[in-house]
């Protein structure tokens, strides 16, 4: 290695900082999933996680079968809006003066959805520019620009003000980073008292290591799912302590069964969420902390 000029350092490119990261980036500035886009585009709310819920069934005994794609779909919106409103419930109470973050925002589906709830101010930090512009775009079309900011960031170093928030969330973003950097920056950026809440799939240790189904989960997303008891040991090392636990695997089964068959929008992960949920080896959490 030389050493140009010793008396000065490189900062390290923002927000990919590591060749894995890069590739994150890469594979979301390129995703353009139907299972996505089709159900952002029913009401402009884009999300990127999966939904719980029962599903009504009854949409699959349409028989016109373009109306029956339709009405998957927007069932399947549904399920997931159900998930993101469940996830903001766990922020509040929170004022239309409160600032929340949203770690990995995706699409912004999530902040819009905090917004529209609280009336708080929100930031969203993504490492995909692509999708930190396609969110962007969503706040000024529906005028809320002004509170609903979106960062082309890293989460783990997101450059936004120590203490400022009043909550902050991950959802299904967790399974791309270190536990310990990513609550390190949470707990910096929440005030005391403030509220963390992450929904994510995380391995079950009482099954053993991570299962083949886990396994093709990461590969599939360029992800590396935690095991569940990973969460609360990192969350105590950064003054995070768990309030509510919810199990919501039991929930999230319909939204994957009814996914499965809609033929218009799969993407081949289908089964394999079945089985690990089934087999035990794969969970859906919920878990909400106070900052303390
Ligand atoms: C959801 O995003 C999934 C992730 C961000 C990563 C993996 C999550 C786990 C719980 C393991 P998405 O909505 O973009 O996925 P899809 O295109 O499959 O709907
Ligand atoms: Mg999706």
């Amino acid at each position: 290695m030389t050493v140009q000029n010793p008396g000065t350092t490189t900062a390290v490119p923002i927000p990919a900082q590591s060749t894995y990261q890069a590739r994150i980036a890469d594979y979301w500035n390129r995703e353009h999933n139907p299972v996505n886009l089709e159900l952002g585009k029913i009401d402009d709310l884009y999300h990127h996680h999966y939904g719980i819920g029962d599903a009504d069934w009854s949409v699959l005994d349409e028989t016109d079968a373009e109306r029956r794609r339709e009405l998957v779909t927007a069932e399947l919106h549904r399920l997931e809006h159900a998930q993101a409103e469940l996830l903001a419930t766990h922020l509040g109470p929170l004022t239309p003066a409160d600032r929340v973050f949203d770690a990995g925002c995706g699409r912004g589906g999530g902040s819009v959805t905090a917004h529209l709830r609280y009336g708080c101010h929100a930031d969203g930090v993504t490492i995909s520019a692509k999708q930190a512009e396609f969110a962007a775009e969503q706040a000024r079309a529906r005028g809320i620009d002004d509170k609903v900011r979106y960062h082309h960031r890293n989460m783990l170093d997101t450059g936004l003000a120590t203490g400022a928030y009043a909550a902050s969330w991950n959802n299904e973003s967790t399974m791309y980073v270190e536990l310990d950097l990513l609550f390190a920056e949470h707990a910096r950026l929440l005030r005391r008292g403030g509220r963390y809440v992450v929904i994510t799939g995380c391995y079950n240790d009482t099954y053993g290591q991570a299962s083949r189904e886990v396994s093709l989960i990461n590969a599939h997303y360029i992800c590396d799912i935690h095991p569940r008891s990973e969460y609360f040991r990192a969350m105590a090392r950064h003054r995070l302590v768990p309030a509510h636990v919810e199990d919501l695997t039991a929930a999230t089964i319909p939204y994957w069964e009814l996914r499965k068959q809609a033929d218009h929008l799969v993407t081949g992960i289908e089964d394999t969420f079945l089985t690990a949920y089934k087999n035990g080896s794969f969970q859906y959490l919920l878990i909400v902390a106070d900052r303390v």
